[in-house]
């Protein structure tokens, strides 16, 4: 009988759906809430991750650079979480400099794998010391950006796929390795690539990758992360990253590419200051490559915006 069956299939899927009673509830008032709108990314999971990063760091010499121990704690920490929370994982290994590095690459089950969405960062630090603001912070908040879209169940149109890389520091190995080693059918699938180098500078800016020198399609990437920063009243200027992070290798590819950074070993202007509060002319991260690159060298509050800039990224570019 119709009229027993029904119920039966509803109770059936709210028995394997997360939220499943408030969707078949609120029909009418989700139709009204903005497609894409992000979860806001509570920093204090994010500082958590940074944490046991120092602590990796501090138990394995001190850094987590390249064919170090540390390098390997650290990248287990993140693919023990995303293991637990349902992600497809799986270490690329290369050889640079005498030693073997790693990719720690993340799929998110599901979405149209024609067109993927890749969000990444890199997972080493330089030998002088443990790497919490560069690059234990877009690594920390990339971890955190995709265990809520396990939490929530995200089911993007497009394919989401994460990426913490190796050997960054010896010259953008690892991402070079990936990309290189994806044949051209593979490589076409690839929508977008965005990266996360830098995003908690004790001394930050808010700077978006300019898209003017990027493939076509950048633009757009470019504008979903300057729209997320105006949303929230903070200006941002566009940087010319060039060749000096994981996304170059794509942008080499033709696949568009985007990012943001909070500033490494420049100078921060008068304007700069006014603009954005801190101390003129001083380095956005004094302690960029240094031991001093520890948990007091994080601007909370930055690390905060970037992170939720990541989630808004991830929510609107996958669709
Ligand atoms: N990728 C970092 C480095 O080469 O040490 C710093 C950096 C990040 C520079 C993002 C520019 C943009
Ligand atoms: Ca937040
Ligand atoms: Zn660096």
């Amino acid at each position: 009988m119709i009229t027993r069956r029904v119920p039966i299939v509803v109770a059936l899927l709210c028995a394997t759906i997360t939220g499943c009673a408030t969707a078949t509830a609120v029909p009418e008032r989700l139709a009204t809430v903005a497609p894409h709108a992000a979860p806001d990314i509570p920093v204090a999971d994010v500082q958590a991750h940074l944490a046991e990063l120092s602590r990796i760091a501090d138990e394995n010499g001190g850094n987590r650079a390249h064919g170090q121990p540390g390098y390997r704690a650290g990248l287990d920490y993140l693919k023990g979480r995303l293991d637990a929370a349902g992600y497809t994982t799986a270490l690329q290994e290369f050889t640079i400099g005498g030693a073997t590095g790693y990719n720690l690459i993340a799929d998110w089950p599901g979405g149209d794998e024609n067109a993927t969405v890749m969000f990444g960062g890199h997972a080493d630090s330089v030998s002088a010391g443990p790497g919490i603001n560069d690059n234990g912070s877009g690594s920390a908040g990339l971890l955190e950006v995709a265990l809520t879209v396990a939490e929530q169940n995200l089911r993007p149109a497009k394919h989401l796929r994460f990426a913490w890389w190796g050997a960054e520091e010896l010259g953008l190995v690892g991402s070079t390795e990936y990309v290189e080693s994806l044949p051209d059918a593979e490589l076409a699938k690839i929508a977008g690539y965005v990266n996360f180098d830098m995003i908690g500078s004790p001394n930050p800016g808010y700077f978006v990758y300019a898209s003017g020198s990027q493939p076509p399609g950048s633009e757009a990437i470019e504008k979903v992360l300057a729209d997320h920063f105006a949303a929230i009243g903070v200006q941002t200027e566009p940087v010319e990253v060039g060749g000096r992070s994981d996304h170059a290798a794509f942008a080499r590819a033709g696949v568009p590419t985007g990012g943001v950074f909070t500033g490494a070993e420049e100078t921060k202007s008068g304007e700069q200051a006014a603009k954005w509060g801190g101390t003129a002319g001083e380095a956005f991260d004094p302690c960029y490559h240094r031991a001093c690159d520890t948990l007091d060298n994080i601007d909370t509050t930055a690390l905060d915006r970037n992170s939720d800039a990541i989630a808004n990224a991830v929510w609107t570019l996958t669709g």
